[in-house]
This record gives C-alpha cells, structure tokens and sequence, in this order.
C-alpha cells in the first residue's frame, strides 16, 4: 500500500503553519502502525509555490520550507528502518518561471538555444497579439502567456498546460532530457527508491502545435482526442527514463497518466516504459456497483496484456475526498468504508490519498480569503480549486489546529475534526482508521489473497468475487442488509449480525 503524504498538510514541525519533511518524520511511527509500504510525497522541491510545489525552480534540491535536504536524509534512512519505501513526486512536464533556464530564456530573446528548451512561439495576427493556437490551460483561461522581450516591447508567446508560473519543456530538446536523467539518478544516488511522475501523458507535444478542434467544457477535463495530452511522442520520452531506472533494479517508477482507452492505457505500462501508471477509473466513480464493476474490469483489462501492476486509487489531492463523493454523513463513511476494502481486495497497488485513512471529508465550505489553488484565481472564481481536499490533518486535541502545527494553519480546519483526529480514532476500534489498519493488515499477511480475481455471482445491487488465493469479497450497494454466502468471516466494514450484511457495506470471506 503506496501512502500518498502531502507534505503541506500533513504535519508542520517549525511552527509555520505549513506541513513539512520534519512534520513527516514524526509521523513516521504513525504511518508504520497504519501498515504503510511506501511513501508517495508530493513534491517538496525548491518552488516559489505557485502551485504547492508542481513548480519546480530546482528539482535538484528541497525547499527550505519543507526543512532542505537533510530533511530529506532523515526519512529515507528512517523511512527505510522502519521498512518503508520512498517515492518522491518529480514535474517532468514544466518547470517554475522562476527556473534559472526559464529566466535565462526570457532574457536570451526569439531564436536563441536557451528559449529552445522550452515552447516559445510568435503570436498569430498582424501584431502577434493572438496566441499561436487556440489551446486552453487546463487551469483556465490561454495556455499561452505573452512575454516582454529584452527591448522592451510585446514579442513571443510561451506554452503553459497549467498556471502561467509553469512553462512547459520541450522534450525533443537533448538538454531537457539530459537534465531530467541527472535528476533521476540524483535521488536514486540519495537513496530513493522510485518516482511518482506528474503529467507524464502531457511530455509530449504534438508537431505543429495544431488547434484543438473540440474545447473542453470543464477545466480538468480531457478527452482522449485532446491535442495536448497522450501524444506517441510520450513512449519515446517513458522508455529513455526506463533505461536509467533500470540501473537501479529495486526503483520504481508510477506515471500520472489520464487517458480512457485501456489499449492506449496499457503502451505507458509496457515491460520498457513505466512500472505502473495510476488508474483513476475509481477515483471518478460513484458509490454504484454496476460502474464500480466496470471501472475494476477496465482497470484489469488495461494492464493484462502487459504484464503491469493494476493501481487503484480512490482520491489525491487534485480530487474531491471520496467521502464526499459518496454522499458525506453516515451513508458516505459507510460507502468509503466498503470501497477501501474492495480495493484492498483487489489484485494490484493501491494508493491511499493522507486523511482518507481518517475518513475526511471535502472541506467545501472554506472563506475566499483563504483559498490558495490556482486553479480558482484562473476559473473566475466560478470552481473553488483543490483546496477543499488539501485541509490540514487533524492529530490531536479539542480545538484547531489539532497538533497539525503550534502556529496558524496554512488552510482553517474544520473545529468538528476533533471527532475525527487520530488521537479519536486510534482509541476506537470502530473508526475508520482502525478499519484501516485492520484491513492493511490482514490483506498483508493472508495468503488467500493471492492470484487473480473471477466475478461471483451476486443478487442485484451486489458485488462478489473470489481471488484465486481464495478470498472472497462481497460489497452490498444496495439499501437493504444481505446474507453472507458459506465461509468464514474475516473482515467488514461495518457491523453484523446473523451473517447479514448491511446496506453500503463490505465484507472479507475465506
Ligand atoms: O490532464 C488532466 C486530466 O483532466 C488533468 O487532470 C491533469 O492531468 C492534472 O491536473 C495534473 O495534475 C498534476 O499536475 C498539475 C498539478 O497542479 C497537480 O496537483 C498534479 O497532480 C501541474 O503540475
């Protein structure tokens, strides 16, 4: 079980407000009771933090904000003695504007090497005052952003897929790569044992720059026809990264890759790309049995001819908490409750977002003042952003900030999480979190959890399958209780009696 920790929210060490590599390693005791294998930690790079951390002005580097390097140092050897791998979250994609190559291109002008390494183009019209294609950032507004040339005046236009701080690299510019194979082999020489990649169907761009024909309708929405993503392109760039992972045998690589077509899925996957890519199926899936059947059959589906991992992931940071999705209140706990353990249940990786272990909500209710995504500055204030799901975690204590920090929260938390805080949850052994641990656990060390799975049949509204190790994992969607078929009873989610199982639940046969 991968735990996805972003270090802004997850504990703060310097009395700052803002979550830190120091924050983290306290915690690392915590994360080893919860049966955690590996960390995922969202970048923690130099960045002026335009977009907590995905721009990145030295990759090469940690922020002084989340406690520098030596930080860094502390957990890997302590992460690792307490048998936990570390997977660090690198921004191939873009860099900050704040990049010395980025302000090396600004100063260098039109046509030079140093505006090479990144997409620099004249503008369309008489006065090169139109953007050279019509693309939208997935942010909002162009995907494009004027600079002011050396002498003063208007001149060309750079790419930008996200905020206008995160100019896009050129990836057909031999610099570019090198430089991203250097930063690999940094880490990897520290001690880190693989990489989370972000936007790693986005590297490549396709030739010309054409026009979309279609413009999306929702920012954070892409089609699989969607010029700026998924272009062929990208293999090229996955298998060159592959060739120096594979110098490091026990490295492991996991592509953020959004694209629908298993077939198209599974090329990022294959034996010479990366390890694994996330399967966000279940992340967009609501509490209902027949798309949750489809969403695990396409996940599988995706990867089977390639021999790769399946992932499952059923929210992260970009996403709303999957509590919500389900329908906040008793009914969405209960149905987040059966869905970790469906997914636990599953052949494959699974990746656990910081908090969903709490059972947190959404926190949708947050004042303007305070919200800091950039995607709602850039929506005109019609889409709140990300930060709903990046709230702070609560530790300890009666009142905000519940052991997060000792200073003020870089979000306000919600005074009701003192309900939900770990210091709650782990004295209950009804909590989420406690179900959490009893889960992880047991799927770790039973071995009917083996091999692949085969649908059992189940009354309407259910779900049912077997692992070939002999699980079996029934998932009741409907309103009402259900009886458990023959077997022993090893886990649920919720509580039962005389082999009923109730409504928005799951349960763990043997
Ligand atoms: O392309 C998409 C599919 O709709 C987007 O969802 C996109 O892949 C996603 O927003 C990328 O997210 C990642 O890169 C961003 C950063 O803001 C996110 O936090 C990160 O997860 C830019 O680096």
């Amino acid at each position: 079980m991968f735990y996805q920790v972003y270090p802004r929210s997850f504990a703060d060490s310097d009395g700052d407000g803002v979550g830190d590599l120091g924050g983290l390693r306290d915690k690392l005791g915590y994360l080893e009771l919860l049966g955690v294998d590996a960390l995922w930690i969202c970048p923690v790079m130099r960045s002026p933090m335009a977009d907590g951390g995905y721009d990145v002005s030295d990759p090469r580097d940690i922020d002084p904000l989340f406690g520098g390097i030596a930080a860094l140092d502390e957990i890997i050897v302590e992460a690792h003695d307490r048998g936990m791998r570390v997977t660090m979250d690198l921004v191939p994609n873009h860099t900050s504007d704040q990049h010395p190559w980025f302000r090396a291109a600004l100063a260098a002008g039109p046509g030079s090497p140093e505006r090479a390494r990144y997409h620099f183009r004249d503008g369309r019209g008489p006065d090169g005052a139109v953007p050279p294609n019509n693309w939208p950032s997935i942010f909002g507004g162009p995907a494009w952003t004027r600079v002011i040339e050396p002498d003063g005046r208007p001149g060309q236009w750079y790419l930008h897929l996200f905020a206008a701080e995160q100019p896009d690299l050129n990836w057909e510019n031999t610099e570019v790569t090198a430089d991203f194979e250097q930063t690999l082999r940094f880490w990897l020489d520290r001690g880190v044992d693989g990489f989370r990649l972000d936007v790693a169907h986005g590297m490549a761009k396709p030739p010309g720059l054409p026009d979309m024909e279609r413009l999306p309708t929702r920012m954070l929405h892409l089609d699989d026809d969607d010029p700026r993503f998924n272009n062929p392109g990208a293999h090229e760039i996955h298998r060159r990264i592959r060739k120096v992972m594979d110098e490091y045998p026990h490295a492991v690589s996991i592509g953020e890759v959004w694209v629908n077509d298993n077939v198209r899925f599974g090329e990022y996957v294959r034996p010479d790309e990366l390890h694994m890519a996330f399967n966000f199926r279940l992340a967009q899936t609501p509490f209902d049995p027949d798309r949750i059947r489809a969403a695990v059959e396409n996940s599988l589906h995706a990867v089977a001819g390639v021999g790769a991992s399946p992932t499952w992931t059923l929210s992260n940071h970009d996403i709303e908490r999957e509590v919500t999705r389900y329908g906040d209140g008793p009914a969405g706990q209960a149905r987040a409750r059966a869905m970790i353990m469906l997914e636990l249940a599953l052949p494959g990786a699974v990746f656990v977002y910081n908090g969903a272990e709490l059972g947190l909500s959404n926190v949708d209710d947050l004042p303007e003042e305070a919200l800091q995504d950039p995607t709602w500055e850039r929506s005109g204030h019609t889409e709140r952003g990300r930060d709903g799901c990046r709230v702070p975690l609560p530790w300890e204590g009666e009142r905000p900030p519940f052991g997060f920090t000792t200073g003020a929260p870089w979000l306000p938390m919600p005074p009701q999480w003192a309900a939900v805080s770990v210091e709650t949850q782990l004295e209950r052994l009804d909590s989420m979190l406690s179900l959490y641990r009893m889960a992880i656990e047991t799927r770790a060390v039973r071995p009917e959890f083996a091999g692949g799975l085969e649908w059992y049949g189940s009354p309407p509204g259910c779900l049912a399958f077997r692992r070939e190790g002999g699980l079996l994992c029934v998932l009741n969607a409907t309103d009402a209780p259900i009886l458990l078929p023959a077997g022993d009873i090893v886990l649920t989610s919720a509580p039962i009696t005389a082999r009923k199982l109730p409504a928005n639940s799951t349960a763990w046969l043997v």
